[in-house]
């Protein structure tokens, strides 16, 4: 498959645009080659500049659980945009918004609206330093919370794939308070809180990792996270912007039992659009400005445009909770068949899944940390993202970033999906042969 107008965009963006994307990783860095310049995309499949079609597990890097162009959500954004695209007052779809999803997630009585995943992160760490009066904060290795000063340390995602978890440009001053475990060992974060007695505000995590692959929470690490911040006056931080809404309707509060203190939304919320959130119960949120000190704000936070497409789009998944049986069983139905052409042809891939977001890492199992995901050999999943990308299955152009299915992937998807991979794996043994 050739892409010869992407490649052209592709000279031309980097005149302008740093890196030649407005977000690293986009940028195929990774995986080596051109990144793919999208016109559009309908349900399962996007469509690119050289007229190109892709099977997405991407989906927008988790948004589009419905699929791309759903009718509700562009629907809704029509209609809103015609009655203006910013008030910069309140507006009754907030409330709408605020109720939506306080009824779907136990817990949770109050939220605020942001522009980004980053922000609501950011937000929530800055209430709960406010809140406790503390500076400090635990995050785990290769979890990813956005871009915000405070994350940057040992991150995950597009910080972890162009090879600068722990950015330049942040200061020795913020980063001191940024004190890093790993994940599912709560030894370690054991030793930081009474290493750090009185001084942490919170312990923030991904409740499913999926900024280092897909790595769910061994059995007792929530409960026992929970356990520890109660005992040392730390609020717990569950950062839900890509597993929220995704692996429950209620996210991972629902399906884990564990209730953090505080929450943080991005990608279902928005549907697409620009939107994070965050939000916990009544007490803690009592210190956001204007109620409380905590300041927090934005132009255009709770944009009616963007609430009415975040809407639409709960609305369906709180109406419709058959959704999560339906891709219950296509994720499974992937997961299996990959793993089987996987062996068949005698590659070592070891597999996390939990509901609709996945991830293979070509090393050996298990893989519940970071440390563990550091096994995977890169080059290979580089030579067969590139052989799917040939086969018309877009995959995240990352070895560290969880695959995404979405409703709109049915069964001949995913088998198609499947048979793509077979023929991949063969065409590179063939290939290896050949040298
Ligand atoms: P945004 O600021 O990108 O909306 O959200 C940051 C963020 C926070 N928390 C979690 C768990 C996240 O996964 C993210 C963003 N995810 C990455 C993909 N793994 C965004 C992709 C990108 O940076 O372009």
């Amino acid at each position: 498959m050739k892409y010869p107008r992407s490649q052209n965009l592709f000279d031309r963006a980097k005149k302008h645009i740093p890196g030649g994307v407005n977000s690293p990783a986009r940028a195929f860095k990774a995986v080596g080659g051109t990144p793919l310049f999208m016109v559009r995309a309908e349900g399962a499949y996007m469509y690119d500049e050289d007229g190109n079609e892709l099977i997405d597990y991407i989906g927008s890097w988790g948004p589009m659980i419905l699929g791309h162009s759903y009718p509700a959500v562009v629907d809704a954004v029509q209609i809103a945009a015609a009655a203006s695209t910013s008030f910069g007052t309140p507006t009754e779809l907030e409330i709408q918004m605020a109720e939506r999803v306080c009824g779907m997630v136990p817990g949770l009585d109050k939220l605020r609206m942001t522009n980004s995943g980053t922000e609501a992160c950011m937000s929530a760490v800055r209430v709960a330093r406010g809140y406790t009066g503390r500076d400090k904060i635990i995050k785990f290795e290769g979890c990813y919370h956005g871009h915000g000063d405070s994350f940057l340390i040992k991150a995950g995602s597009g910080a972890l794939t162009l090879g600068h978890p722990s950015s330049p440009g942040v200061t020795a001053g913020t980063a001191k308070d940024t004190l890093t475990a790993d994940f599912n060992d709560l030894e370690s974060v054991r030793q930081l809180l009474d290493q750090n007695n009185d001084e942490v505000a919170a312990v923030i995590l991904e409740p499913v990792a999926g900024n280092m692959g897909c790595i769910p929470p061994r059995d007792g690490f929530l409960e026992g996270l929970r356990k520890l911040c109660d005992q040392h006056g730390a609020l717990l931080i569950f950062d839900e912007v890509m597993c929220g809404f995704r692996i429950a309707r209620g996210g991972a509060v629902e399906r884990y039992g564990v209730q953090p203190d505080l929450m943080a939304y991005g990608k279902v919320i928005g549907a697409g659009m620009p939107v994070g959130a965050f939000g916990g119960n009544a007490d803690v949120m009592s210190v956001v400005a204007p109620d409380g000190p905590v300041y927090q704000a934005g132009t255009l936070s709770g944009n009616p445009v963007a609430m009415s497409a975040g809407l639409a789009l709960l609305t369906e998944l709180d109406e419709h909770p058959e959704i999560y049986g339906d891709l219950e069983k296509r994720s499974a139905a992937l997961e299996t068949g990959l793993a089987e052409v996987f062996d068949r042809h005698g590659i070592t891939a070891a597999r996390n899944r939990v509901a609709s977001m996945l991830g293979f890492f070509f090393c050996e199992g298990p893989v519940h940390s970071f440390s563990d995901v550091s096994r995977t050999d890169t080059e290979f999943f580089s030579r067969f993202f590139h052989g799917m990308l040939d086969e018309g299955v877009y995959l995240p152009p990352s070895a560290y970033e969880a695959w995404f299915v979405s409703h709109a992937h049915d069964d001949k998807i995913i088998q198609a999906t499947i048979d793509a991979a077979d023929r991949v794996l063969s065409n590179m043994k063939r290939s290896r042969s050949a040298r």
